[in-house]
């Protein structure tokens, strides 16, 4: 998406008017935390004259800023009909933001300072390789844990991976939490690499549906009856799981960017 890109026609010209297609990010539309390849940006650009486009991501918007945005010298925010950061916790509609929710006033204080005390005892007794800052990321709508802390960097994140998967050391920690904090509704969900994300039960991805449903309430709004998902984490205990397996969509499980694109191009006729 060049700054030359084409206008996109208004959402109610798209020639498939009631169908949108929603991208996980991380291994879906970028390799992990890296930036969108040149490729993907111009499918994207080309999928967005057809039907509606949005990205549903664990991530906040920042990271999103990063990894799709800087990458075509855009704002995120121009480049998709929808953005959808944390889960849809923190929504805009063509550049424009949408009602948002809060981690922090549905947990409330004391719950959330026993939730930080209890991960940071855990996370200082834990005996592995390394350990940087940040293990606790505080968000809008959730809260992310990192064991290893969230300032890895992308050696240090690739060398956790491996050891995590070897030593389960976030299935564990996760196990720990539910059985401790079973009692506040949380879910826990592996995303990613080096950390877990805690949000309330049923702010998972399809809490960006709700957006969607309420499009439809609005004067001359879209009713999005085909929703199309594309995303790498859709087994379960994934955080693609829900919304893959949701009735409200077609979901696409892909192996990375490459077959992002091809599974976009086959559904789409690019
Ligand atoms: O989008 C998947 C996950 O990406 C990051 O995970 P990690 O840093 O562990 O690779 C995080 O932003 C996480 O919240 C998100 O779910």
């Amino acid at each position: 998406m060049d700054a030359g890109a084409p206008p996109y026609p208004p959402l109610e010209d798209r020639p498939i008017k009631n169908t949108i297609a929603l991208f996980d990010v991380d291994e879906t539309l970028t390799p992990a935390r890296r930036t969108a390849s040149p490729e993907m940006l111009r499918t994207l650009e080309q999928l967005r004259q057809k039907v509606a486009i949005g990205f549903v991501g664990g991530s906040n918007l920042v990271k999103q800023e990063e990894q799709l945005g800087a990458a075509a010298k855009l704002p995120v925010t121009s480049m998709f009909d929808f953005c959808f950061s944390e889960n849809g916790l923190t929504a805009y509609k063509l550049g424009a933001e949408l009602p948002s929710n809060s981690f922090i006033k549905w947990i409330g204080e004391e719950p959330y300072k026993e939730l930080v005390r209890w991960i940071l005892h855990y996370v200082a007794d834990l005996d592995i390789p390394v350990k940087r800052g940040t293990f606790v990321e505080f968000r809008n709508g959730m809260i992310n844990v990192s064991p290893i802390g969230r300032n890895a960097s992308t050696q240090e994140r690739n060398d956790y991976e491996a050891f995590d998967k070897q030593h389960k050391i976030r299935e564990t920690m996760v196990a720990k939490m539910r059985e401790k904090f079973g009692h506040l509704g949380l879910t826990f969900s592996i995303g990613g690499q080096i950390s877990f994300d805690v949000f309330p039960t049923g702010w998972d991805k399809t809490y960006c549906l709700k957006h969607l449903e309420d499009e439809a309430k609005k004067p001359g709004g879209i009713a999005y009856t085909t929703v199309h998902f594309f995303g790498d984490k859709t087994s379960p205990g994934g955080n693609d799981y829900e919304i893959y397996t949701d009735p409200r969509t077609i979901g696409h499980s892909v192996k990375g960017p490459e077959d992002c694109l091809r599974q976009i191009r086959e559904t789409f006729g690019l």
